[in-house]
């Protein structure tokens, strides 16, 4: 556990202060690396058991969807349905197949968004590409059938008991996947953006979409499944849109300072494709002040929403603070 030092100058104890958050406001014997840890080994099983087996035919397919599943990946989005999801008492149980959901269709956009139309990428958690190991037909389906998969999870391996909410959780989901300030909408965007000057607005509206809105996504459907009430609502959706945001900035940030081995992805791509960056547009420094003030503001939020947040407050901090 890291500790304020002592006579630090402010900046130092702040970023202390920071890391403290990050190791101290999960439960006593928990850091959050632990956390996240333990969530994803669960994370991990759900999935193992959602998906077909890899011995199912047609097998390179099932074998395509697992070697890109299972190649890692922090598990942001599910530990987030789990996390909202159980501030407010929804039982883990009931929130898994949302979050293993979730789980496929970001690894789905993974896949896709590495294809050679896109952006032809060879690395992605730390190893080969899809396409790179599989083929491009392959990879194509691979990621086709994983956001399939999702739906058909939701669909009919998700407790029944409320067949309306259970209805609101795909539609949300559905919704964030989508094209309207949504997951394929904001790749567009993001993909017409490239080496054309892009002002802040346009920055915002990818930013939103593409990495904003599952994430947002993530935290509602935790917030639905336990029946959250609608001021609730409202403060989980203020938190998840800042953290969404903060986490596409850290992402601009980690894609100029770290290296492709830090990343388990190519580093310095955002650049070498002239994309849209918040680095590019308000510079380096400004893009961490912007990151630190949207978590500072998220944790502010959600420390008001009722139940145990002290998991959410966690995340937010981690967000930023992230090394890959
Ligand atoms: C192809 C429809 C379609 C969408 C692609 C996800 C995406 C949109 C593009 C990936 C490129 C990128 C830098 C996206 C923004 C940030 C982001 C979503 C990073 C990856 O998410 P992490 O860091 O990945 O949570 P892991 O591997 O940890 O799950």
């Amino acid at each position: 556990m890291s500790l304020p030092p002592e006579g630090g100058t402010p900046n130092e104890n702040i970023k202390a202060e920071r890391q403290t958050k990050i190791f101290m406001t999960t439960p006593a014997s928990e850091s959050l690396p632990q956390y996240f840890t333990r969530r994803s080994e669960e994370v991990n099983q759900w999935l193992d058991s959602l998906l077909p087996k890899e011995s199912t035919p047609p097998v390179n397919l099932h074998k395509a969807m697992r070697y890109s599943m299972f190649a890692g990946g922090k598990r942001l989005r599910p530990v987030l349905v789990l996390a909202s999801g159980e501030a407010l008492g929804a039982a883990t149980d009931d929130l898994m197949p949302a979050a293993c959901a979730l789980e496929m269709i970001h690894t789905y956009s993974l896949i896709h968004d590495d294809l050679p139309a896109m952006d032809n990428d060879d690395l992605r958690r730390g190893r080969p590409t899809c396409h790179k190991a599989f083929g491009e037909a392959m990879a194509i389906l691979a990621g086709d059938a994983l956001l399939t998969q999702a739906f058909r999870v939701l669909a009919l391996d998700a407790p029944h008991r409320d067949a309306l909410k259970q209805l609101r959780v795909i539609g949300e989901i559905a919704k964030a996947a989508g094209t309207v300030e949504a997951l394929i909408g904001g790749q567009v965007v993001d993909m017409e953006s490239e080496g054309q000057t892009v002002d802040a607005a346009t920055l915002d509206y990818i930013h939103r979409s593409k990495t904003g809105a599952m994430i947002r996504a993530a935290v509602i459907v935790g917030g639905l499944i336990a029946e959250a009430t609608d001021e609730q609502m409202s403060k989980l959706d203020d938190y998840s849109r800042r953290i969404g945001l903060a986490f596409q900035i850290a992402d601009d940030i980690l894609d100029v300072t770290q290296t492709s081995e830090q990343l388990g992805k190519t580093a310095g791509k955002d650049q070498a494709a002239s994309k849209a960056t918040y680095p590019a547009i308000h510079g380096l420094e400004a893009s961490k002040k912007k990151a630190h003030e949207l978590v500072d503001e998220a944790i502010a939020i959600i420390a008001s929403l009722g139940g145990d947040t002290q998991i959410l407050a966690a995340i937010a901090s981690f967000i930023v603070a992230r090394k890959s």
